[in-house]
């Protein structure tokens, strides 16, 4: 705890006022970053470094103008203005980013892969990680049902390597050339522009119903993996099978795994929906106060390494995005971590004009022949140009290697680093040293060795047509609450859908996952009749053992360290029982935040100011992981007549969220009829000592027992 206190104090001193990060910033002769005034005070200029005069009128004849052309610094602001935009991120548009390392804790990737990055233990090479939903557009909410990129990018001392992932391993599609149908489909529909953020809509549902292949990630959308309760809660995955190679040029097969050390966690849909009005920017907020508050999200480094064998006697096909390798039949080695530990200086120059690229691999990382894989490779430097606007995007700091670097390449918009002298060519006479930059065979990249023949032709290998198996497993491997989260999912978004054709062609997939599941979604969407299950192209569909590692409550924290205590609070509170809950939740690891009827807070019941996070009407329990309710006498009676007091209680209890309640807390479950339904998730703090046996019960992160008695329909 000590440490961590001093990490926050540390995160809290650094500066936030500069006006220009370090990457940009540019100095007088003696260093000084501003003209100054008379009186000290620094000076705006325009771009071009002119002090401006005045920056609340223009220059205008007379006071009621007109306006005069003349005016070069009103020009030049409204122009720079009217171009401030760049073209959203075609999918993944909304996200958020921050600083990092990684580092190697355990050696055994050095002698499989010459990249430098695994060589040395403990050396931390910078990273910068960006988050992301998929379908919504720049401004959406962040509780969307989507899927999450996982962006990783580490600046390596033999050049940029990103891992371009998800949240989840698997992908809706094997082939490239679906992308842009699947995203058209997803994203908002084309005639009416909406819905927004969400795949609860005809077009996506049409698409997927007639794509077989994305039947495992369908299970995987609806489950709560589309729902994580933060950025810092969830599991990262490179999806694609990739090669690590070794120094005599031979390759090993390897998935990338991120594992949180937080353990996993995930919201429900009920709590998705309201968190999206209540805060919008819930996960950007959360990432952006852990670090700030020295809070630093950590996840494993795992890698599954299988080699030629493996391939051969595997059910499917490695190359197949759409499926996944089991942990229990390739475990996942832990070999290192990944800790974030800034936030940027400036959204648009690090999180916006990060560009990303699977194609950006160091010396010792290979591609396989995934057709996906080898479409991004192609894709994402094609879109960095549109959207930032020049193949110079590499000179930008969050973009440019750490590493020493020398291309030949030159000129272009807006380039910035420009070698001098004469040499733009190899091999020359001019370069100081040998003529270089040359190439190295030494050192040089090299893609692993492989034969490759055959016919030339527009098709799918064999093993990729089984799309229902893993499908079943992924079903299977949940725990009831999350079966039920799942059929849930589907009958909400099915239900959205006008076209009953539609609805019913998705339950007939369902039957050939698992029939209880599709009986439910078709009982959920009143369909009158049950269809025919699809005919899979593949005929036997295999019943594999369920895979734990798939769950998210089985591989939940099972403490409360990182989650965040909700306290609704009045006037008067027992400051003795206030004390005891925010000891237990600090020594736990979690944060504790006061909602109170005024934001300026409330007098304890010793006399003491306590300033308060949230205003009763700002601060639902949604915003929480568990609450506790604690007024005073008069305080209840108070809050019994407040509609989002009440609303704080009611959805605590639907969310199934634990809750601690004070004495007088009674008054207000009284008027809402709770009274009688307090299960053992609601501990009563009759004294101090019960704050830690509470905490403790909070760990499970939610009383699931409640939820099938709070959900009739
Ligand atoms: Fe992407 N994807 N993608 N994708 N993707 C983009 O690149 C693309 C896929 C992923 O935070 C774009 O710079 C194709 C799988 C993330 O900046 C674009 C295909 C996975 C991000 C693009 C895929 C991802 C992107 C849009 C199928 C998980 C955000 C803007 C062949 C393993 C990166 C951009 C960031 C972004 C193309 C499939 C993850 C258009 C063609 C599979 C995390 O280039």
């Amino acid at each position: 705890m000590a440490e961590k206190t001093k990490a926050r104090k540390l995160a809290q001193a650094a500066p936030t006022s500069t006006q220009f990060s370090d990457a940009t910033v540019t100095r007088g002769p003696g260093g000084e970053t501003h003209q100054v005034s008379e009186g000290g005070v620094p000076v705006l200029t325009t771009a071009q470094g002119i002090p401006v005069y005045d920056d609340q009128n223009s220059l205008k004849v007379g006071p009621r103008g007109p306006v005069l052309l003349e005016d070069f610094a009103l020009r030049e602001k409204l122009f720079h203005f009217d171009h401030e935009r760049i073209p959203e991120r075609v999918v993944h548009a909304r996200g958020f980013g921050a600083h990092g390392f990684f580092e190697i804790t355990d050696p055994a990737l050095a002698k499989l892969s010459t990249a430098d990055v695994f060589q040395r233990v403990g050396e931390q090479t910078p990273a910068f990680v960006r988050f992301s939903t998929v379908a919504g557009n720049k401004g959406s909410a962040d509780v969307a049902r989507d899927v999450r990129g996982f962006a990783v990018k580490l600046y390596t001392q033999q050049g940029n390597w990103d891992i371009v992932g998800n949240n989840i391993p698997v992908f809706f599609i094997q082939d490239a050339i679906k992308f842009p149908d699947l995203i058209h489909a997803a994203k908002q529909e084309p005639d009416r522009g909406f819905p927004q953020a969400q795949t609860a809509h005809d077009n996506f549902w049409d698409f997927l119903s007639l794509s077989p292949e994305a039947m495992h990630m369908a299970m995987w959308i609806m489950s709560d993996r589309t729902l994580p309760r933060s950025f810092r809660f969830m599991e990262g995955f490179g999806v694609h099978t990739f090669r690590l190679i070794d120094v005599a040029g031979k390759s090993t097969f390897v998935k990338f795994h991120w594992k949180p050390k937080l353990g996993l966690q995930s919201v429900v849909w009920n709590e998705a929906v309201k968190l999206n009005g209540a805060d919008p920017d819930f996960h950007r907020r959360d990432m952006w106060d852990a670090i700030t508050g020295g809070d630093f999200p950590e996840w494993e480094f795992g890698v599954q390494i299988f080699d030629e064998a493996f391939v051969e006697s595997f059910d499917f096909d490695v190359l197949d995005a759409t499926k996944l390798i089991p942990e229990e039949l390739v475990p996942v080695k832990i070999v290192g971590r990944l800790v974030l530990n800034r936030v940027v200086d400036n959204f648009f120059a690090e999180t916006e004009q990060v560009a990303f690229s699977t194609g950006n691999v160091p010396p010792g990382i290979g591609f396989t022949n995934d057709p996906l894989l080898q479409g991004r490779n192609f894709s994402y430097l094609d879109t960095q140009l549109k959207r930032l606007g020049s193949t110079n995007f590499t000179h930008l700091p969050i973009n440019a290697p750490k590493c020493p670097f020398h291309t030949l390449q030159q000129d272009g918009h807006m380039a910035m680093i420009n070698p001098r002298g004469r040499a733009n060519y190899e091999p020359n006479s001019w370069g100081p040293e040998k003529g270089g930059p040359r190439e190295s065979p030494t050192i040089g990249y090299k893609p692993a060795a492989e034969q490759i023949s055959g016919d030339k032709l527009q098709a799918r290998g064999d093993l990729f047509a089984d799309h229902y198996s893993q499908a079943r497993q992924f079903y299977v491997s949940q725990t009831a609450v999350e079966q039920l989260h799942i059929k849930d999912a589907f009958v909400f978004e099915l239900s959205k859908v006008e076209t009953p054709a539609i609805r019913a062609r998705m339950v007939s997939h369902l039957l050939n996952i698992d029939k209880g599941l599709a009986k439910t979604v078709a009982d959920g969407l009143g369909l009158l009749e049950m269809p025919k299950p699809a005919i899979p192209a593949r005929k036997v569909i295999e019943t594999l053992p369920p895979s734990p590692a798939l769950s998210i409550i089985q591989n939940g924290p099972k403490r409360f360290e990182g989650r965040k205590l909700g306290i609704l609070v009045t006037d008067g509170v027992d400051m003795a029982l206030l004390g005891a809950l925010q000891k237990a939740v600090e020594g736990a690891g979690g944060l504790v935040e006061l909602v109170a009827p005024k934001v300026g807070g409330v007098v304890c019941s010793d006399g003491m100011l306590m300033p308060a996070k949230q205003k009763v009407n700002g601060g639902p329990s949604v915003l929480y992981d568990a609450v506790a309710i604690l007024p005073s006498a008069e305080g209840a009676a108070l809050l019994a007549q407040e509609a989002t007091a009440k609303d704080f209680v009611n959805d605590a209890f639907a969310h199934a969220k634990f809750i601690a309640y004070g004495p007088h807390a009674t008054v207000l479950f009284d008027k809402i009829n709770l009274t009688a339904d307090l299960d053992a998730g609601c501990l009563a703090l009759k004294k101090p000592a019960d704050a830690a046996a509470f905490i403790q019960a909070c760990g499970a992160l939610r009383f699931w027992p409640r939820e099938a008695k709070t959900h009739a329909v």
